[in-house]
């Protein structure tokens, strides 16, 4: 048998529907949104790879850093016999995990995108012949079903991609990632924390321009998908600090006044000049909260680490 599984949790239209759905809801209220999950189509993935190599992003860089200087006490504490990370993506910070857990049975990549994990699980199946992989093409925020696999289970959420579900989405997702864990299993959760404006701003709007084309791509994502005519001439990539939610809110401001058709969803919609639609929260974090939204979810917070400059934080919580 092959060491590799993929099982789809998800129909294959359910993305379409899912998209149709959420912009549907998105441009039809006021103010307009899109969610940022529909960043991510092989463009937007590409582009957030470059924003992790930009000076300003240093999340990526930081929680690298924690990873390397904590993957054999993590391995130590948890003796994890099952990997499972959601939004795995191209896997790459999580080989730092892998190679220090002897332990390991198998490790379950969990992703919307099945080349990514394809891709992701045929790289890793070459560097560790004996590991079990089997992916999991599911959408994380939606409840999940596991794989039968030997314990002790840990699930990574890493990247600091929580802060990107609003309060209510992260205590409904929180609870459902308590229901996975039995006694002994944990949680690896990686959380971008709060610190200076000016940096936090800078990571979001970076001077090369690179996130300002990340953050339009979702506008061809609905041109390509929905038929529909986005120009993203037409916008204007803001990133701005909202000081009493402490995130990180990207919009996309219209130039002039606009109309754009939606041919998929039978809809045109009208954008005023200067009007924003907001598309991504970036949350950042401290100690005291996540500790507090974790005993929400009946989750007990064990370690907390942070990078050597205290930017982003890795904290260890168990069942
Ligand atoms: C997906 C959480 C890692 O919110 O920082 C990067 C996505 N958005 N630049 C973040 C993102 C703009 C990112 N994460």
């Amino acid at each position: 048998m092959s060491p590799f599984h993929l099982t789809r949790t998800l129909p294959e239209d359910a993305t379409d529907a899912a998209l149709r759905a959420d912009v549907l809801h998105g441009l039809t209220r006021n103010p307009k949104t899109l969610p940022p999950k529909w960043f991510y189509d092989a463009r937007g993935s590409a582009l957030f790879e470059q924003i992790t190599e930009l000076p300003e992003y240093y999340p990526t860089r930081a929680e690298r850093q924690i990873l390397i200087a904590r993957a054999a006490e993590i391995a130590e504490v948890t003796g994890a016999r099952t990997l499972v990370e959601l939004g795995s993506g191209s896997s790459d910070k999580t080989r730092h995990l892998l190679d220090e857990l002897p332990d390991l049975h198998t490790y379950v990549p969990v992703d919307v995108s099945e080349s990514a994990l394809t891709q992701a699980g045929q790289a890793l199946l070459a560097e560790r012949p004996g590991l079990n992989v089997h992916a999991l093409i599911a959408d994380f925020t939606n409840g999940l079903a596991l794989p039968d696999t030997p314990g002790p289970r840990l699930v990574a959420f890493l990247g600091g991609t929580i802060g990107n579900l609003l309060p209510a989405e992260r205590a409904g997702f929180l609870a459902s990632v308590r229901s996975l864990l039995a006694p002994g299993d944990a949680l690896l959760l990686g959380t971008d924390l709060v610190k200076d404006e000016s940096v936090l701003v800078a990571a979001y709007d970076d001077a090369a321009g690179v996130t300002a084309e990340f953050n339009k791509n979702v506008l061809a994502v609905v041109n390509r998908e929905l038929g529909a005519d986005f120009d993203p001439a037409d916008f204007a990539h803001v990133a701005l600090w909202d000081r009493g939610s402490e995130w990180i809110e990207m919009r996309l401001r219209a130039l002039q006044p606009l109309t754009v058709k939606i041919p998929a969803l039978d809809l045109a919609v009208d954008f005023e000049r200067g009007e924003e639609m907001r598309t991504e929260v970036s949350a950042k974090f401290r100690k005291d909260g996540v500790s507090a939204e974790l005993a929400a979810a009946r989750l007990e917070l064990t370690r907390w680490w942070t990078d050597t400059a205290g930017r982003f934080a890795l904290s260890l919580s168990v069942a």
